[in-house]
């Protein structure tokens, strides 16, 4: 109830009616800032930490105020369990006609016929389609996680992992995938599911061979391609589609949406299992503000410009891998074909926390990952993992990369040097400034 009405006595011989707002609606309409001081002070520091770094995280990027104004939105509020035009809520009508939306959008991106756009994240996505098509016990082939692979493709500290049977490829000497292994292991395991797709992995990814395998073998192929969606989308990367039987994704990685997760597929013949695998299976309500925001980005992808950003970021990509080997580091696989790059630090005698830390202090954003047959611990490691997806949607190009590698360089030359480290941030910072997030 916003508020009461009252008759207010008058000297007229007409009464009239005020309407009183009553202050707990009053505190309902403040702005976070008005209402909550302690979150909005931090929010206005992330803004700012964001604003003044560089976003080198590979499987982060930067929503468009578009995105963003979606996911702030009304439908936060609403429930909407069920599909669109079978909902088992009232209320539904834009509900229903954001998700149709986002459902059409993604079709169109990728090329496929049917799309779920319900699940709450990848991670989630995955877990549906193995709840869709797998018992405990099955096996599943998958990348090991030493080699690029995903913690949801069969960790032993995921559901996943203990909850399945897990057969894991791996890479050949070159730190390229060993397809012929691959095949090997799945004639030898005849997993039900073979997953495609991984989290630290720069080459192109033959996924018409995997498909191959699937098929010989009997499995469905599954393929996740959060980390190269948006290359995907705008040309810049090789397809799945017709190749996977199911795409699994998230959105908020290079596609450059909100955070979130999707299932596609072409075949009829999977669309009741995957989606009674999201929505009573393993979800409730959808969150539908975001799947507004998805609807944004999936528009935003269609456009002509995003093929030219998705362009730039494998271009920029390979600039920062060309300029880092220029200044001694070693590229895992010797390049790149996407966004990411795997960065071998041992030429610099640092581990992957200390280089990781040690940036930070200059205002570089990294994270540090384990390189094929790393001699030290997963929290340790002897690598880098480095993207180009935010640093690209900021509008930096080629020059601006070799100019980040060399601070890169000089920063890990000497890691516990503060005053290096202090000296580069001030130049980031000046870089950032020239490459605004979002208008002040
Ligand atoms: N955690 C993501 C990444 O950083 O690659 C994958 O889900």
């Amino acid at each position: 109830m916003e508020g009461s009405h009252a008759v207010v006595p008058t000297l007229l011989a007409v009464p009239y009616t005020i309407t009183m707002v009553s202050p707990v609606a009053t505190r309902h309409r403040e702005s976070v800032n008005e209402s909550d001081p302690l979150i909005g002070e931090i929010l206005r520091k992330e803004e700012a930490r964001q604003q003044n770094n560089l976003e080198l995280i590979a499987s982060e990027n930067i929503a468009s105020r578009a995105v963003r104004e979606a996911m702030a939105s009304a439908l936060t509020d609403k429930y909407a369990e069920g599909y669109p035009g079978r909902r088992y809520y009232g209320g539904c009508e834009f509900a229903d006609q954001v998700e149709q939306l986002a459902i059409d959008r993604l079709r169109e991106l990728y090329g496929v016929n049917f799309a779920n756009v319900q699940p709450h994240c990848g991670a989630g996505a995955n877990l549906c389609v193995y709840h869709a098509f797998l018992k405990p016990g099955d096996t599943l082939l998958s990348l090991s996680l030493s080699d690029g692979g995903h913690l949801t493709h069969g960790s032993p500290v995921a559901h996943s992992g203990q909850t399945y049977h897990i057969v894991s490829y791996g890479l050949k000497e070159d730190e390229t995938i060993d397809y012929d292994g691959l095949r090997r292991l799945a004639q030898e395991s005849r997993p039900k599911i073979i997953v495609s797709g991984a989290s630290a992995y720069s080459r192109e990814i033959d996924f018409a061979f995997i498909g191959r395998v699937a098929k010989e073998v009997g499995a469905l192929h599954m393929c996740d391609m959060a980390h190269y969606s948006g290359l995907i989308a705008g040309k810049a990367y090789p397809s799945p589609v017709g190749h996977a039987d199911v795409i699994t994704s998230t959105t908020h990685k290079s596609l450059r949406g909100p955070r979130g997760g999707i299932i596609l597929y072409d075949d009829e013949q999977y669309d009741k299992a995957i989606r009674m695998a999201v929505f009573p299976g393993i979800q409730g309500g959808p969150l539908m503000h975001v799947i507004a925001a998805k609807a944004v980005a999936f528009g935003e992808a269609l456009r002509p410009e995003f093929r030219e950003y998705a362009a730039q970021v494998k271009r920029n990509a390979q600039a920062l891998a060309a300029a880092l080997t220029g200044h001694g580091f070693r590229i895992v696989s010797g390049g790149t074909d996407s966004h990411l790059m795997l960065v071998d630090l041992r030429s610099y005698g640092v581990t992957g926390k200390v280089a990781q830390e040690a940036l930070e202090h200059a205002n570089v954003t990294t994270n540090r990952n384990a390189i094929p047959n790393d001699p030290e611990k997963p929290f340790v490691t002897s690598g880098l993992r480095l993207g180009t997806p935010a640093v690209t949607t900021r509008g930096m190009r080629e020059p601006e990369m070799a100019q980040i590698a060399g601070w890169i360089a000089e920063v890990l030359r000497t890691p516990a040097d503060l005053g290096v480290a202090e000296n580069v941030k001030r130049q980031v910072i000046e870089l950032c400034s020239r490459f605004p997030i979002h208008d002040a």
